[in-house]
């Protein structure tokens, strides 16, 4: 098939509104993308570099190059790819790949994050390496290790992040190492956490296969999790009497191939949770026996109140009050019968599975709002059975596994270990050799206080890997001008220009996806093998082999005896043996062959667990326990039903910025863009960013499709290009954040949660007007 472009490849596609997104899916894909696939000499497993649905793919190799990518037939997703998978091959040897390492030319601009004009030089890997860790060193020497701060991605391998953290934490002795989950999972792992006292999903994806209620909340499956949407759609098509509910404050596509769709005013969800419990409740769909037997009830102890931290199931009931149908329709838009319908089909539906993403978690009360989906599983016993879970969908593809479970964050050790907690720091310092004390008491600076902190001069040298800040954190402009400003910044990235590599010191050129290997651990806990086939373009290097090099010049070679990955999984794999993690039993001999295992798998024996907390099922169930839902994670064994309020968001609207800004992602890009702009087809689909506007916001400010309008928030102004559809609520306007000439984020808000410290990339209040020139960034 030659090229097409997507307004042409949806005119022909029947199906088009439906399931945007999916004609991808129905189509011969290997015809579609690759025909030199057709040549390829052999065909090696490995996983999709993308979402974290972590499809399995197959990839053709031909003469010591990769020319091909399908889905593989033999692992979860059934042979299926989106089409980013798919192409995935062409990034490769894209034209904007780093291939040496560099160094600016010349003192750092005046620090004011604009686009600086990249005068870098070609350096040698030695000079690279010994300037990054003089600077380092000279650092800690005079200001402590608190000077210095790595920065980290969910799409590093496992081990790159299990040896990042020991590195900082362990050898330097700073917890200021973080990463962009932060910006993305940390509201559903605190969510988590405090609902069963451990983090991570206890259910799988074949619970998909057996759900008869689906409720997405927040999440834009057909366009960010494809390959599992088509999974929820086989299972309707199956069984019509399969019911799809979708929350979501935009017509998505998601949205638009559900049975019913609530379109609340972006940040209301929590009354509108609440409500569905509300309804529940009331019409007795609860499940007694189950509340009686695994559910404690929670509240947040307020001052100025006489509320108890420990509520009883009939103060749960009180709380409810507030949240009627008729009450909520006032708050979050949505019709009181249209609430009840919701709450009447998940609570009657033999099975449920829920499902959200960053419509929950990028919010000032991500954490609170996360805890009342699990209410809902909770108080109706949904869970922990074939069928029935609340499945929060990670984004990046080794988020999971990389970053929850290595402890990649500033207050994390691994395995669900804690700084603040002495036993688990003595722990960790027994593990890793270390004298005791080593690791600092304090936890370290979160992603958006890393980079408030490198403005202020607190943080001296930052190592960023894997991850694009300098587009991607809210309120930019303030940002950008920290990485810009006096502190050196070492950015390794696999492709070159960066809209933070731009403003760096240090770029270094790192291998790609099956330029190296390593474990990818996706959505389900399911850890899966990534193997190295081809070598790096230029002088590239696995980000592995970089801070190896780092820790040798800094003097901790005898901390980081490993001449492999798989020597490093294998320390891995014993720090997490024993505890709630435990995956001592996945050797890389068995994920080179299998296709993924779910942990807990604690012995080389075991198949992996598709459903945690069940008796039987979950090999961490304590033997004592009566099941057959045993909720460990917390002393009482019991999971927390939370009574949490309608709170935020942090800029609501007003008379002066009255519209509500959202952003988010659409299919054919990845997040910044980096590396779907350099595969041909998926940049034609969509070249550039755009607003979109419902048409009688359009009608208003007398714009239509392909004016440009200037948005305006406190923090920033942006032009972009008009496109009017009914997808989103009056008064509300949606921005993607792909396109590093349209910085969104120039305006989003850098509020976070307190509890998670995860940004409210949601929703910001701007003004619109019509008109305006390109000129910012
Ligand atoms: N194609 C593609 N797929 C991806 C990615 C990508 O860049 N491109 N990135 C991956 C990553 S890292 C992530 S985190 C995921 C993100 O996956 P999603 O979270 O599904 O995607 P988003 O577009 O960020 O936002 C999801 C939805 O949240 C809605 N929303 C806005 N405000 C609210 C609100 O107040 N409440 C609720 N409940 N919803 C609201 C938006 O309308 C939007 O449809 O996607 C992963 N998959
Ligand atoms: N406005 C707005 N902003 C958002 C969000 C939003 O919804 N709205 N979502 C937030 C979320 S959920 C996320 S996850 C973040 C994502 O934000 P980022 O992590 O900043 O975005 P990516 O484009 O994924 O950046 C990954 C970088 O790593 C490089 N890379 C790829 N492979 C490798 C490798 O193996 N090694 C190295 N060293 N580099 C590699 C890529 O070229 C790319 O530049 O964005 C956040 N920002
Ligand atoms: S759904 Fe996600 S993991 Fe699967 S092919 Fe698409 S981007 Fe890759
Ligand atoms: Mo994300």
């Amino acid at each position: 098939m030659q090229d097409l472009t997507r307004r042409e490849f949806l005119k022909i596609s029947a199906a088009a509104t439906a399931t945007l997104g999916l004609e991808w899916l129905t189509v011969p894909q290997q015809l579609l993308a690759q025909p030199q696939a057709a040549q390829a000499e052999k065909w090696r497993k490995g996983v999709c570099r993308f979402c974290s649905t972590g499809c399995g793919v197959l990839v053709g190799l031909k003469d010591g190059k990769v020319v091909g990518v399908q889905g593989d037939p033999d692992n979860h997703n059934k042979g299926l790819l989106c089409i980013k998978g798919l192409l995935s091959y062409q990034m490769l040897n894209a034209p904007d790949r780093a291939k040496f390492p560099m160094v600016r030319k010349g003192d750092k601009n005046v620090g004011n994050g604009r686009r600086a004009v990249p005068t870098f030089e070609r350096v040698s890997w030695e000079q690279a390496l010994t300037l990054v860790a003089n600077k380092f060193r000279e650092a800690i020497r005079a200001n402590g290790a608190d000077s210095v701060a790595f920065y980290g991605s969910g799409q590093s391998f496992t081990e790159e992040s299990y040896v990042a953290n020991k590195l900082f934490k362990g050898a330097i002795g700073t917890n200021n190492i973080d990463g962009n989950p932060r910006l993305c999972m940390a509201s559903a792992a605190s969510g988590y956490v405090t609902t069963f006292g451990k983090d991570a999903p206890m259910g799988c994806y074949e619970d998909l296969d057996f759900a008869d209620c689906f409720f997405v909340i927040g999440a834009n499956m057909a366009e960010c999790h494809p390959v599992l949407w088509r999974r929820v759609l086989n299972r309707k098509e199956k069984d019509k009497r399969v019911k799809i509910i979708v929350a979501d404050p935009r017509r998505t596509p998601t949205a638009a191939s559900a049975d019913l769709h609530l379109q609340f005013i972006p940040g209301y969800d929590l009354a509108l949770v609440n409500a569905m419990a509300q309804v529940i409740v009331e019409q007795g769909l609860t499940n007694e026996l189950f509340i009686k037997q695994n559910v404690a009830f929670h509240a947040d102890a307020r001052e100025g109140t006489a509320q108890s931290p420990f509520p009883t199931y009939d103060d749960y009931k009180k709380f409810l009050a507030d949240y009627t149908p008729e009450k909520v329709e006032k708050i979050c838009g949505v019709p009181a019968d249209q609430i009840r319908q919701a709450a009447t089909l998940f609570g009657k539906s033999r099975t449920a599975v829920s499902m959200w993403t960053m419509g929950l978690n990028q919010r000032t009360r991500g954490t609170w709002v996360n805890n009342l989906v699990h209410n809902l599983h909770l108080i109706t016993g949904k869970i922990g059975v074939k069928g029935s879970t609340p499945l929060s969908l990670t984004g990046q593809g080794n988020a999971c596994g990389g970053v929850r479970d290595t402890g990649l964050l500033a207050h994390a050790l691994p395995a669900g270990r804690l700084v603040a907690k002495s036993e688990d720091r003595a722990t960790m310092e027994k593990l890793w050799k270390l004298p005791p004390g080593r690791i600092a008491a304090k936890p370290g600076l979160s992603a958006v206080e890393m980079f408030a902190a490198l403005g202020a001069g607190k943080i001296k040298a930052l190592f960023i890997m894997g991850t694009n800040p300098g587009q991607s954190l809210p309120n930019l402009a303030a940002y950008r001008k920290a990485i810009e400003g006096s502190g050196f910044v070492v950015v390794s990235d696999a492709f070159f220009p960066t809209r933070t590599a731009e403003l760096a010191d240090v770029v270094l050129p790192a291998a790609l996806w099956v330029e190296k290997e390593g474990v990818y651990g996706c959505t389900e806990r399911r850890y899966q093998f990534i193997e190295k086939l081809i070598d790096p373009p230029g002088e590239a290097k696995s980000d592995l082999w970089i801070l190896l090099e780092l820790a040798k010049r800094l003097g901790y070679d005898h901390l980081f005896n490993f001449n492999s990955s798989e020597d490093v999984w294998n320390e891995w794999r014993t720090v997490a043996r024993g505890t709630a993690y435990d995956f001592y039993g996945m050797t890389y001999e068995r994920l080179r062959k299998e296709r993924g295992i779910l942990w807990p798998c604690p012995d080389e024996k075991h198949p992996g667990t598709k459903r945690r907390y069940v008796k039987g099922e979950d090999p961490l169930v304590p033997k004592d326990a009566e099941g057959p839902v045993v909720f460990y994670g917390k002393p009482d064994r019991k999971a927390a039903v939370w009574l949490r309020p309608q709170e935020g968001p942090a800029e609501p609207p007003d008379k002066d910025y009255p519209f509500i800004l959202t952003t988010g992602r659409v299919l054919e890009h990845w997040h910044t863009g980096t590396m779907t702009m350099n595969i041909t087809k998926l940049r034609r689909t969509h070249p550039e960013a755009f607003v979109e506007i419902h048409p009688q916001d359009a009608a208003s400010l007398d714009v239509n499709t392909g004016d440009t309008v200037k948005l305006t928030s406190r923090r920033g102004t942006l032009t972009v290009k008009v496109r009017v559809t009914d997808a989103p609520r009056p008064g509300v306007v949606f921005v993607p954040f792909f396109d590093k000439d349209v910085l969104v984020n120039l305006l989003t808000t850098d509020a976070v949660d307190p509890v998670s410290k995860q940004p409210e990339y949601k929703m910001c209040a701007v003004k619109i007007e019509k008109g305006g020139m390109r000129d910012e960034g």
